[in-house]
């Protein structure tokens, strides 16, 4: 694939030798620091860009940025790879950088593609987007081998950290300063331990998450200070720690949840948690300060300022969100719990909450869970389910949507989302009839079975 990319670089340097760059990307981390790579890459050349960072590519959207040509160059990077119909009849072609699913027989001589999935290996060529936008990076110019730092957050941000593939091992051999220590999958390890544990959200831990005695109380028992981080605890340390965090989840006692390597980088001159900056970045992007996230990436001292603020008044939300959930009065099926928060969580954290539920114990492995959250005049939907094994999801909020439709024949809800996760976005004044249709699909799916 390294000789690909490298073919693909010089094309694209040639293409856009008179041109400016026009870099569209994806919303999550591995998307953000791919448009921050591609950036600090193209500002080294000295060449003009712009960004435009989406949180998926809709028709509308591809139209307008293909309006920009033949004056700019398109390059999208963490996208596009389900979009190559779009191009096929282009006068220009356009350049992708990705990673997802791709339909190899819809490849055009109109799109130039850097994708894992269409080469020889893609077990060993496994990379996220901003794993290639780096190896894009490291073509044009060797001196772009300080970004794999920002490769590695991608990686991290995309959870390609537990089975490393043959390019995720070169970005860790490459990026300065990186430290691995093997430990347990709670963030951030730089931290105070009882802070650390206290916002531990996944794994969640119960009587320790969002409650601070019951962090403090925890460490009392393995004499860990309460001061000391992740990161400095000794071997016996770290395992008295991993054994007291087990006895809590003892429900779902399953140690692949909570064992993990610790990743710290060097991160505007101090060490950080890449999990850390991982969640601090796309918290920033979901929130709409994508700008913000990228500035941050590049390390600009004024946007980390902002960030960290942001991440903050996120955490607090998460935390008090969870409270909420938990307290909720919620319609419990078989194998189901729908969370009506109406307006007590906010939408654009509906999602995670359901997925940090699905990580506590509280539920048996295969439930789903339905979190609903009010948007505007729209109800937000988000389906997690506990585990990694049941229904698929998308399919679930694909039939309660067909048969909400027959109903109500006018919304205009839509389902996205893959098999452990998918959403929809519902009128609010369908909320009840929604509610109804749903139950009886989850119920209806049940009996199947
Ligand atoms: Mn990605």
């Amino acid at each position: 694939m390294l000789k690909e990319i490298d073919t693909f670089a010089k094309e694209f340097l040639e293409f856009s030798k008179d041109k400016p760059i026009r870099i569209i990307s994806h919303h999550d981390t591995d998307g953000i620091t791919s448009a921050a790579i591609l950036a600090k890459t193209f500002s080294r050349l000295d060449k003009k860009f712009s960004i435009r960072i989406v949180k998926g590519l809709e028709e509308s959207i591809i139209n307008k940025e293909l309006a920009r040509q033949p004056h700019e160059v398109i390059l999208f990077s963490d996208l596009a790879s389900s979009n190559l119909d779009h191009f096929k009849n282009l006068d220009h072609p356009v350049f992708i950088l990705d990673h997802h699913e791709i339909d190899s027989t819809k490849v055009n001589n109109k799109t130039k593609i850097i994708n894992a999935h269409l080469t020889s290996s893609p077990e060993d060529n496994c990379a996220t987007g901003a794993g290639l936008c780096y190896l894009f990076a490291k073509a044009i110019s060797q001196e772009n081998q300080d970004l794999a730092s920002l490769a590695i957050i991608g990686l991290i941000g995309d959870r390609h950290e537990t089975n490393l593939s043959k390019i995720g091992q070169q970005l860790v051999n490459d990026a300065q300063d990186l430290q691995i220590k093997k430990g347990i999958a709670i963030y951030p390890a730089t931290r105070p331990l009882r802070r650390a544990l206290e916002w531990s959200t996944s794994p969640y831990i119960p009587g320790v998450t969002g409650n601070g005695p019951g962090a403090m109380e925890l460490l009392r028992e393995t004499g860990i200070p309460y001061d000391r981080s992740l990161l400095e605890l000794s071997e016996n340390e770290m395992s008295k720690l991993i054994t007291a965090v087990m006895i809590r989840r003892a429900q779902d006692n399953k140690p692949e949840d909570i064992l993990g390597n610790l990743y710290i980088l060097k991160f505007f001159n101090t060490k950080e948690d890449v999990r850390e900056i991982s969640v601090l970045i796309n918290a920033c992007s979901r929130l709409g300060y994508s700008d913000i996230a990228i500035s941050y990436c590049l390390e600009n001292e004024k946007a980390k300022t902002q960030a960290l603020d942001i991440y903050t008044k996120y955490k607090q939300e998460l935390v008090s969100g969870l409270r909420v959930a938990e307290k909720m009065d919620k319609i419990k099926g078989k194998g189901f719990v729908i969370l009506n928060a109406k307006n007590q969580i906010k939408d654009a954290i509906v999602g995670t909450i359901c997925s940090m539920l699905s990580s506590s114990p509280t539920y048996d492995q295969g439930t789903i869970l339905i979190g609903m959250a009010y948007n505007e005049d729209k109800i937000k939907v988000s389906a997690r389910i506990v585990g990694h094994e049941g229904r698929n999801l998308k399919e679930v909020l694909e039939k309660t949507v067909i048969t909400f439709k027959g109903a109500n024949p006018e919304t205009t809800a839509e389902v996205g989302g893959h098999h452990f996760a998918a959403g929809c976005l519902i009128e609010k004044d369908k909320e009840s009839s929604f509610i109804e249709v749903l139950k009886k699909e989850l119920e209806i799916e049940i009996v199947k079975v």
